[in-house]
């Protein structure tokens, strides 16, 4: 039986000492905190891929430097499993847990514990493919991750500067290579041809599509987006804005997809680019989340976000199903998350299965998987739609009996080459929207009127200590701290319509804060109601409550 590499790991784990008095957390989106402090957790996660490697008989993990919709500053960093998926939960615990060993002894003494009691055969090969976002420490970050990956030994190959869902791509194609479920040529380039080509399938014979605005909030997806672009034969024009990568400050400052859905307003810098009823849309910083807009004729700013995304897309399947003769074989289901706004609820549930359950890309992911088609969205942009392995056979053996059968059962084919079945694209959830937009005849004005959204607003709340809150419900409800929910329930009733709801951030040191009501000014006198609520429950300096916070 193979050893632990003891001196190798020792020796440079010293040259990655962890910072004393920091407590790292592998929280909703992997470990994410200020960039400067995180060396050492890079370094160990560099073993801890390598091992997670050994365990899957030498597949290929992923891992991604980035800390998507967060400030410049914070970085951060997630594993990703071999078909492509989020780090199964068992191992966030491990990462947890070695990432705070306080000394080099200690992470040698936790790793020797996690080799045993999970059963890993050194022996066997270790394979990390790895990629970051342009955030500036993510150079040094990679350099302690490469550390991390001679120390135990693994073999790396590194994908560049890119985007968290090609990093996911990678990673299964990766794994699929040469196989008969071959998920497609491992490059960045071969996965945006293959979205380039379904996406011209979907919308040939159809009228051509008007220029698309992008944001690409000043990070990675101004790159891919370009690159993509240019694997889409003119069939969708696209104006890039916010692609300063270089700008110090630039990336998530005042644009992109957490900007616009956060503060419901267009990019200050967009203000002059967009005209009336021209379509536009916001990525965020690794470019996992999509969020549309527009202006109306009055020039009142239109938010299309992760909820109404759901809708158009939900549908256009369920009548592509029937089109093709699969309804009684093929059930189409949505799940969303507390943050769903209750009009695209109450919508969608008229139409389909609807599942709520709490927030983070892995719980929606594996809820999605119980349906034949699960489509997925976060308010905040964050989704995609799986097709399972049994639906995407029945669709390959499907023999349609008319032209018309035919044709639906191409586009759902389309679709499945469409859509990143790993994680959620926002590149490629762009292409899927406008590709339905182009065969509903829909502007953004038609899209938005499938429903009216409840007014709403998001509020963040910094407390002496956020894991002082607990939820339970699908984070509909606070069970800790005591007689809190209580009082929230005693204010919601107050207002028509009103619903809120507390929880930790799983990404940032802050608790949310979530309110909505029939009228705006309500919404808006609930969310910072409740969050003075909380303020003050927290802890928080009566001298620094925020004025808004009634
Ligand atoms: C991450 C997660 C998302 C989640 C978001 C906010 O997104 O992947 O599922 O909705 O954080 O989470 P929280 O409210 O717990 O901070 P991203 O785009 O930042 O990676």
């Amino acid at each position: 039986m193979s050893q632990l590499p003891i001196e190798s790991i020792r020796s440079l784990s010293d040259t990655h000492p962890k910072p004393p008095h920091i407590r790292f957390q592998y929280g909703t989106a992997g470990f994410r905190t200020l960039g400067s402090t995180l060396d050492s957790v890079l370094f160990r996660v560099g073993v801890i891929a390598g091992l997670r490697s050994k365990k899957f008989d030498g597949q290929t993990i992923g891992v991604m430097v980035t800390a998507s919709h967060n400030p410049e500053q914070d970085n951060g960093v997630k594993i990703v499993d071999p078909r492509g998926e989020m780090l199964e939960a068992a191992w966030e615990a491990h990462a947890t847990t070695l990432s705070n060993a306080p000394t080099t002894n200690d992470f040698l003494e936790a790793l020797d514990a996690l080799v045993r009691t999970t059963k890993i055969d050194l022996s066997k090969p270790a394979r990390v493919v790895y990629a970051r976002d342009t955030r500036p420490s993510g150079v040094a970050l990679v350099s302690a991750l490469e550390d991390g990956l001679s120390a135990i030994g693994a073999e790396g190959r590194n994908a560049g500067v890119t985007t968290t869902p090609v990093l996911h791509y990678l990673v299964k194609a990766i794994n699929t290579k040469d196989t008969p479920e071959s998920y497609g040529e491992d490059s960045e380039d071969g996965y945006f041809q293959k979205l380039g080509s379904a996406f011209q399938s979907l919308v040939s014979g159809r009228q051509p599509l008007e220029p698309l605005l992008v944001d690409c909030a000043n990070g990675v997806g101004a790159l891919a987006a370009l690159s993509l672009s240019g694997c889409l034969g003119g069939s969708l024009p696209l104006i890039l804005e916010n692609t300063a990568i270089q700008s110090p400050g630039a990336l998530n400052n005042a644009c992109g997809a957490d900007y616009v859905k956060t503060m419901q307003r267009l990019p200050p810098s967009l203000a002059d680019r967009l005209k009336p009823g021209q379509r536009a849309c916001s990525l965020d910083g690794d470019a996992d989340r999509l969020i549309y807009y527009y202006l109306d004729e009055r020039g009142i700013f239109r938010l299309l976000d992760g909820d109404k995304i759901a809708a158009l897309v939900a549908a256009f399947i369920v009548d592509l199903v029937k089109s093709a003769g699969l309804e009684n074989e093929v059930k189409v289901g949505v799940v969303q998350t507390a943050y769903a706004n209750g009009a695209s609820t109450k919508y969608l549930s008229g139409r389909l299965p609807v599942k709520c359950v709490a927030t983070g890309v892995k719980h929606l992911h594996h809820a999605a998987e119980h349906f034949n088609v699960g489509v997925y969205f976060e308010a905040n942009g964050h989704g995609t739609v799986l097709f399972s392995p049994a639906t995407q056979a029945k669709l390959a053996a499907h023999q349609p009996s008319t032209p018309a059968q035919s044709t639906a059962l191409n586009h759902l084919m389309n679709l499945t080459r469409l859509i990143n079945q790993t994680v959620g694209d926002a590149l490629s959830d762009m292409l899927l929207v406008e590709a339905v937009l182009a065969h509903r005849s829909y502007t953004g004005v038609e899209w938005d009127s499938l429903y009216v959204d409840l007014p709403n607003r998001l509020v963040k709340v910094v407390v002496q200590d956020r894991n002082a809150f607990r939820t339970e419900n699908a984070e509909r409800r606070l069970v800790s701290p005591p007689a809190l929910q209580a009082k929230i329930d005693e204010l919601v009733r107050r207002y028509d319509g009103g619903r809120s709801f507390v929880r930790p951030s799983g990404t940032e040191d802050v608790v949310r804060v979530y309110a909505e009501a029939v009228v705006r000014s309500q919404a808006d006198e609930l969310a910072f109601r409740v969050a003075g609520l909380v303020y003050d429950v927290a802890g928080g300096d009566p001298s620094k409550r925020p004025k808004e916070f009634l």
